[in-house]
């Protein structure tokens, strides 16, 4: 009885966004009436650690949304009971011969039904965890305030592997992190297993995500060693009981520094049976661990093609380690070197033949776009290029070229834009979201990685709105074909408040927010002009960095005639590793969406544009679009004010304001310089840059956050 009080009271605390959007704080008086009448009585077994952790979640998610914790019961004995289990745990849901058979292992059905001549919502799953994604649906309709009197719903995951990448260090250090250090405490695992960490589960479960990559692609090797994989071993039984494994970042050269071999070629018997030996040892600890991640000959780490091998032949041995225990391997296709006349061609030249080359347990893992998550790109080419093989599609949660964590900057629509491009490969239709559920080309094994946005921040993810790219990630990855607007007004409405005059307003400013940041910092197609390896700020005229293919420069190509980057059968080429459908309206100037023009093609600066304008004259209307959008978003903002509590109200209110300058920045900035170059007077009614040139080109950053010489 002490535990149901204490579930049920509200907490004490302000808001700070720990909760991230299972808050589940009371629901208005009148709407939590209707609810109390469909939650008497939570019927569930705890028999199982996901059994007791899914009546856990309902019982402080309804208590604490109705005020009233529903009682506890063996069975039905009341109108409005909750009945949740799977056929086999529960002889009352097995009588009700519900078909389950399209559900899978983690999907779930709920269903309103009469057990013992009462009214009842069942809540079903074949198995334990499908089941707990059923509780945290149940609890979304709550949450939401959607009717849960006629209920008959049943959802299953449309890709079986729901990933977060963590880029984070043994040191505590997260690269590309914006919300603190690593959340995970090597020092003090695996005897102390923070309650953070549960949480953290929790948090995952309820958006369906099912794995973790505990350890950056930037991999050392210790993680490998029995002390480490101690600690791992202890996330694993934290993250277990709601159906999430752990999967483990491998340096591809571990042989040589942890195994004691001279050499890591994966064909040599010696190296195989390291491997195959490390797997037993990690198995034996973790017996359901999922496999291995590996960024191999990608900015330096080590790899197959060191000793003259494929990726396929690297991927394969770790592949043939893991395969006896169930586990497979994501390889990485982020791969390019200064000596390819175009970067965004890398991937697909080295990967496309290897294509039937790969063991069954091994997914190649393809970022959005071919070079690397900037604000807006085409979708990468290898998607339906590989039709043998897993592809599984990588996105940054972590905003590392969107504003780091004070831009507010959602990104459902730019998952949303790349999920439904269309690839035309097996003609139209065959849409990315297609290739990676495996439906275009009749894989199972399929899946999506995220790389997480997760810190010691208190708000987890460096602001309240960050937390909704992680929402979305999650929501996206159980079924790419979800609408990314309506998953905003989802979370909008579970983490702050269901007053329509807030949800309406700020569901369009989050809408609009990622398209007012192609804006003010690469609009048009432009990409890569951000600041030198810390990637902070505007820097087109950076040329500081060693190697061609990380400066700004060689990706504009902005000189006194035109801009961009000549993609097309006279430049670089990089549009015929499209399908020839995609390939034309890319390879051809006046076709090409103006939003990738720059991308694919270089262009006069008095290019007359759709609009009837000139290049630069749009150039300078849509850097200038982009600031006055974040105007806009702080205006609907202050009209916000009195919705939600002052804590997370102020914090957004105070981002926004940063989010205003910087945007003023990139613009005048980016402006200043393509001027310089151009030559071209400013377009009549637009406002000079604040600062000349040279003052931007002086500003210096050290200490930027999620990015140092580890
Ligand atoms: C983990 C970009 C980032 C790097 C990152 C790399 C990758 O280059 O700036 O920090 O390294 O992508 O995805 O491997």
């Amino acid at each position: 009885m002490m535990l149901v009080i204490a579930l049920s009271a509200s907490p004490a605390h302000a808001e700070d966004g720990y909760d991230l959007w299972l808050r589940y704080r009371p629901l208005r008086t009148e709407q939590a009436a209707v609810f109390q009448h469909h939650a008497s009585q939570l019927v569930i077994g705890s028999a199982t650690p996901t059994q007791t952790v899914t009546r856990q979640e309902l019982l402080r998610g309804l208590g604490g949304l109705l005020s009233q914790t529903p009682t506890l019961s063996d069975t039905v004995t009341r109108d409005g009971a909750i009945l949740v289990g799977t056929p086999t745990s529960s002889p009352l849901i097995q009588h009700l011969q519900l078909d389950t058979q399209g559900l899978g292992n983690e999907g779930y059905l709920i269903r309103s039904v009469v057990v013992e001549g009462h009214p009842v919502t069942v809540i079903v799953g074949n198995s334990d965890v499908g089941a707990l994604h059923g509780a945290f649906q149940f609890l979304r309709l709550v949450q939401t305030g959607q009717p849960i009197d006629h209920l008959d719903l049943h959802d299953a995951p449309r890709l079986k592997l729901r990933v977060l990448d963590h880029w984070d260090y043994l040191n505590g250090q997260v690269e590309r992190g914006y919300a603190g250090a690593s959340i995970w405490d090597w020092w003090k695992l695996p005897d102390w297993r923070d309650p953070r960490y549960t949480d953290y589960a929790r948090a995952n479960a309820s958006i369906g995500i099912n794995g973790t990559v505990v350890n950056n692609v930037n991999a050392g090797a210790e993680i490998l060693t029995s002390r480490y994989l101690q600690k791992v071993a202890a996330l694993a039984d934290v993250f277990r009981p709601y159906g999430i494994r752990v999967y483990i970042s491998a340096r591809f050269s571990a042989p040589i520094e942890i195994g004691g071999l001279k050499t890591a070629d994966p064909l040599d018997p010696q190296v195989q049976r390291w491997w195959r030996a490390k797997a037993d040892e990690i198995y034996k600890l973790i017996p359901d661990f999922g496999g291995f991640l590996v960024k191999a000959n990608s900015e330096g780490q080590p790899g197959p093609q060191d000793y003259g091998r494929t990726h396929a032949d690297g991927a394969n041995t770790l592949a043939d380690a893991v395969a006896p225990h169930g586990g497979v391997v994501m390889w990485r296709t982020f791969v390019y070197s200064p000596t390819n006349e175009d970067r965004a061609k890398q991937a697909y030249d080295e990967f496309k033949p290897l294509d039937g080359h790969f063991r069954a347990n091994v997914l190649l893992q393809t970022k959005n776009g071919p070079v690397d998550f900037q604000p807006r790109e085409p979708f990468s080419p290898l998607f339906g290029a590989m039709p043998k093989t897993p592809m599984m599609m990588e996105l940054e949660i972590t905003k590392e070229y969107l504003g780091f964590a004070t831009h507010l900057v959602y990104l459902g629509p730019l998952f949303e834009e790349v999920l439904s491009s269309d690839t035309m490969t097996h003609g139209k239709g065959s849409t990315v979201a297609r290739v990676i559920d495996g439906s275009l080309d009749g894989h199972t094994l399929t899946g999506m990685a995220g790389v997480a946005n997760i810190g010691t921040d208190r708000n987890w993810s460096g602001s309240d709105f960050n937390q909704a790219n992680w929402y979305v990630f999650g929501r996206l990855a159980w079924n790419p074909t979800l609408s990314s607007r309506a998953i905003a007004e989802e979370w909008v409405r579970m983490t702050f408040t269901n007053n329509e005059a807030f949800v309406k307003p700020v569901v369009d400013m989050m809408m609009g927010s990622r398209e007012a940041a192609v804006d003010y910092m690469t609009p048009l197609g432009l990409h890569h002009l951000m600041g030198p390896g810390h990637h902070y700020g505007p820097a087109p005229w950076d040329a500081s960095e060693a190697r061609a293919d990380w400066r700004p420069v060689y990706y504009h190509r902005a000189d006194r005639d035109g801009i961009g980057f000549d993609r097309t059968r006279t430049g670089s080429d990089a549009v015929d590793q499209y399908a020839p459908p995609v390939a034309a309206p890319f390879n051809d100037v006046k076709q090409t969406p103006e939003q990738l023009l720059l991308w694919f093609h270089h262009v006069p600066w008095n290019y007359r544009m759709r609009s009837g304008q000139t290049l630069w004259y749009e150039l300078v209307a849509h850097y200038t679009q982009g600031v006055d959008d974040v105007k806009k978003m702080r205006e609907t903002w202050r009209q916000m004010d009195g919705y939600i509590d002052p804590e997370r109200y102020q914090q957004v209110a105070a981002f926004l304001a940063i989010q205003e300058k910087e945007a003023q920045w990139w613009r005048d900035a980016c402006i200043a310089y393509f001027q310089s170059i151009s030559g071209l007077p400013l377009p009549p009614g637009f406002a000079p840059p604040q600062h000349s040139l040279q003052y931007y080109e002086s500003l210096k950053f050290d200490n930027v956050p999620g990015y140092s010489a580890w």
